[in-house]
């Protein structure tokens, strides 16, 4: 059986559990915090990765692929070429633009560090650019893509909450204030597999948080 590796906190992580549960595939979860990882499947001792019987394979996006292509079942994106890849527009703009970029604020915002005033001057500067960017692309009608649940919003759920916290914390305003955040994220969180990665990652989180004592 597939193992996905790493830990539920982990929204990377997340994003390809949310994929597995959706397309129904069977799956084994492997706790493998950061620092405690197999080298051999993840050289940057990066999670999530997975062991497949074909090998291992690390990035969640490559991760993402494999699973669509080798799991044809509940697809998570449109049959043609051009839907898919508005999908994986949305993803790299999600992961390179938002995710990377406010990611540099994440030891002040959540993890008790600390972040220079030029960081955070030049993430701003970044993100002021990037967000209403993906504003123009993202599509909540009512899913990110569109009026289907895809891949996108796999990542989304990943990443978007954790942008918006961060930005409210270190700006004072949360800089994804002008999309429809609420609504969509209610809207996934009626589906019984965003429930049950939402508890999971609340009980890694205390786990982690145990762990730090
Ligand atoms: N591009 C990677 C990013 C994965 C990532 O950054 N995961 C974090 C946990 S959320 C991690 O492993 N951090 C440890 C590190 O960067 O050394 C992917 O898509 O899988």
């Amino acid at each position: 059986m597939l193992k996905l590796c790493g830990f539920a906190a982990s929204n990377y992580y997340n994003k390809v559990k949310l994929a597995l549960l959706e397309k129904k595939v069977p799956f084994e979860e492997v706790l493998a915090w950061v620092g405690e990882t197999d080298l051999a499947a993840t050289p940057a001792g990066k999670v999530p990765y997975i062991i497949t019987d074909a090998g291992p394979l690390c990035e969640s996006e490559a991760i993402a692929d494999y699973i669509e292509s080798a799991y044809p079942q509940s697809p998570l994106l449109p049959a043609d070429a051009f839907g898919a890849a508005k999908v994986r527009e949305l993803v790299v703009f999600m992961e390179l633009y938002l995710e990377l970029t406010a990611r540099e604020l994440y030891p002040e915002a959540f993890f008790g560090g600390k972040v220079s005033d030029s960081v955070k001057e030049r993430q701003h500067k970044l993100l002021s650019r990037y967000i209403p960017a993906f504003a123009k692309l993202a599509r909540f009608s009512p899913y990110l893509a569109g009026d289907t649940f895809t891949l996108a919003d796999c990542a989304a759920l990943a990443h978007l909450p954790l942008v918006s916290s961060c930005t409210k914390i270190i700006y004072g305003t949360d800089m994804l204030a002008d999309l429809p955040l609420k609504d969509y994220l209610k809207l996934l969180s009626e589906r019984p597999t965003v429930q049950q990665v939402n508890a999971d990652r609340k009980a890694n989180l205390e786990l982690m948080a145990s762990r730090r004592k």
